[in-house]
């Protein structure tokens, strides 16, 4: 069984989400989706919308996503590829290269990102919406 894994918030669920976890799951037999818990996003400067918990159950109802683990550190990715034996680490590439270190532990693939869609926008969007 080929396992993949990928790390991200996923806060306000969107389409470049639920592409790139259709994508990833479609390299592999079973999909890992790490997930930034609330006090791991404050040392990613992020602040998602929904609580972790919410966003763990939004994401385990996509079909793509087989299994959702917390992601509390930039430093257990090694570890997360021992212990849930990984063949695949799938980021977009907003992250090119930034997780080329993992090579000697798994595959590494990089993704184009879905254009024109971001939490960040999703959030400017509404709220200038909202001004008007
Ligand atoms: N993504 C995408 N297209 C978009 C938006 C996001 O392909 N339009 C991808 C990102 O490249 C990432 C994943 O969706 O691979 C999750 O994005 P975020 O929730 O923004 O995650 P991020 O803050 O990049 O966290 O240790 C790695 C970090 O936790 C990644």
């Amino acid at each position: 069984m080929k396992k993949v894994i990928t790390y991200g918030t996923f806060d306000l669920l969107h389409i470049g989400h639920i592409n790139i976890l259709k994508r990833a799951r479609e390299m592999g037999d079973y999909l890992i989706v790490a997930l930034s818990t609330d006090s791991f996003n404050k040392t990613k400067k992020k602040k998602a919308y929904y609580s972790y918990d919410d966003r763990k159950i939004i994401l385990e109802s996509v079909r793509y996503v087989d299994q959702v683990i917390p992601e509390k550190t930039w430093k257990q990715k090694i570890k997360d590829i021992q212990t849930y034996d990984i063949d695949l680490l799938v980021m977009g590439d907003d992250w090119k290269g930034v997780f080329d270190f993992l090579k000697p532990y798994c595959d590494v693939i990089y993704l184009p990102r879905t254009r024109h869609i971001s939490t960040s926008k999703i959030k400017d969007d509404l709220y200038e919406g909202w001004q008007q």
